[in-house]
């Protein structure tokens, strides 16, 4: 009798854990001033004062502004709202706000600028934390990183645990809370640390993984935006769960590749791994236009705003950049890019728009795409990075 012996590989389960700090700037603020706690605080920028209407003159004797946003004022306000407290989120402020609009909803908040030099202090600070508790450690953004605990922990209720650490030491040696979600890939851990905020903790076992997944919307997934989840009702997909049972050709045919992404997704699959962030090799920005054009002057400003954006990271991070590249998305989700390599390193702002600008051009000019479809996405992207030294850094 022949005895056949099976080799199995057994793939341990991931134990992925994602921090995002509750009401970051927010937060920081009402712990810099304690008297700010419990209030409605915004942070964005300060509202101007109040200025008589008739015959007015400034200090400084500037005539009054010309706009005016209430009745009884012609004050200008602008910007939006960066974040705000979850106090001020009851009366239906939230981030990326106009701040006029969010003084209208509740002028009796108490508005401020934004202190990034302090926020960046207190996220290294966080992040110095964090990063302890991991066998891989991937910061994200300003408040947020994935932690793989895989080998730190043996089950769920040892993650549990865990992640109790974590928020206790955040909570002694900073001051703040944050939310925590803990899953068996990147996905639907980031998704569990948004389930229950402010200071939530939520795990979902690798069994419970499409039972909690099924009856969410799609536009919970990451990424997934409010025009690609209109895109997705409309082929009638409201939930995660119709997403996982849906027919993925059509899905690809709509969304392209990012379909099939999606639909892995919806049934829990997600394998990216939780990557060290090593030494950086490229910055990028993307925006999604509001309105899909082919309006060049709309498409130049996306770039300049995405220039300018970027610049201010190459020059926080003391990168200088060699290749720019530009990213396009037409209305069928399909994908062109265009780069250029400069001759040697360059750090200033006029030549990262001048060479995306000319990206652009001679990409419009040479595209068929360009005559048949709109644009939904602007990207740009530097590469080729090199450190700027010391002694330039102290002179820029
Ligand atoms: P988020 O984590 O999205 O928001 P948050 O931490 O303020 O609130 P939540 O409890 O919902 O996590 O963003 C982190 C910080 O990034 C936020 O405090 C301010 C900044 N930010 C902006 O400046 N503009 C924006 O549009 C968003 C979304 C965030
Ligand atoms: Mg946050």
């Amino acid at each position: 009798m022949d005895i056949i012996i099976l080799i199995g590989v057994i793939t341990k389960v991931k134990v992925i854990l994602h921090v995002d700090m509750d009401s970051f700037f927010s937060a920081i603020e009402a712990r810099e001033n304690p008297e700010l706690k419990g209030l409605p605080v915004i942070v964005g920028g300060r509202i101007p004062p109040n200025k008589p209407l008739q015959g007015f003159r400034g200090q400084r004797g500037e005539a009054p502004l010309a706009e005016t946003t209430t009745g009884e004022s012609n004050r200008k306000i602008r910007g939006v709202v960066s974040t705000c407290s979850y106090e001020a989120r009851a009366y239906g402020i939230h981030s990326a706000m106009p701040l006029a609009r969010a003084y209208e909803l509740c002028p009796d908040a108490k508005f401020l600028p934004v202190n990034m030099a302090v926020y960046k202090t207190v996220s290294a600070s966080i992040m110095r934390i964090l990063r302890r508790y991991a066998d891989r450690f991937e910061q994200m953004g300003i408040d947020e990183a994935y932690l793989d605990i895989s080998t730190k922990v043996h089950d769920w209720n040892e993650a549990r645990a865990y992640a109790h650490l974590i928020k206790q030491e955040i909570l002694e040696k900073e001051g703040l809370t944050c939310s925590i979600g803990i899953a068996p890939n990147k996905t639907i851990a980031k998704i569990a640390s948004s389930f229950i905020k402010p200071d939530g903790l939520t795990v979902v076992e690798e069994e419970r993984v499409r039972e909690f997944l099924a009856p969410l919307p799609v536009g919970k997934i990451p990424g997934v935006g409010p025009k690609t989840e209109e895109l997705v009702n409309q082929m009638g997909i409201e939930t995660i769960e119709q997403l996982a049972h849906c027919d993925v050709q059509k899905l690809v045919a709509r969304l392209g590749k990012y379909g099939g992404r999606l639909h892995r997704v919806a049934q829990g699959v997600d394998e990216r791994e939780v990557e060290e962030n090593v030494v950086r090799k490229s910055l990028s920005r993307e925006m999604t236009l509001d309105e899909h054009t082919r309006d060049w002057e709309i498409i130049t400003c996306s770039i300049d705003a995405l220039a300018d954006d970027l610049h201010q990271k190459l020059v926080a991070e003391g990168y200088l950049f060699k290749t720019v590249a530009i990213k396009v998305k037409f209305d069928d989700f399909s994908l062109r890019t265009r780069a250029k390599t400069l001759t040697s390193f360059h750090a200033d702002l006029a030549t990262l728009k001048k060479t995306a600008k000319e990206l652009m051009t001679e990409f419009i000019a040479r595209t068929e795409k360009w005559k048949e479809q709109k644009v939904r996405l602007v990207g740009l992207r530097v590469s080729q990075l090199g450190v700027v030294d010391e002694k330039q850094r102290r002179l820029g």
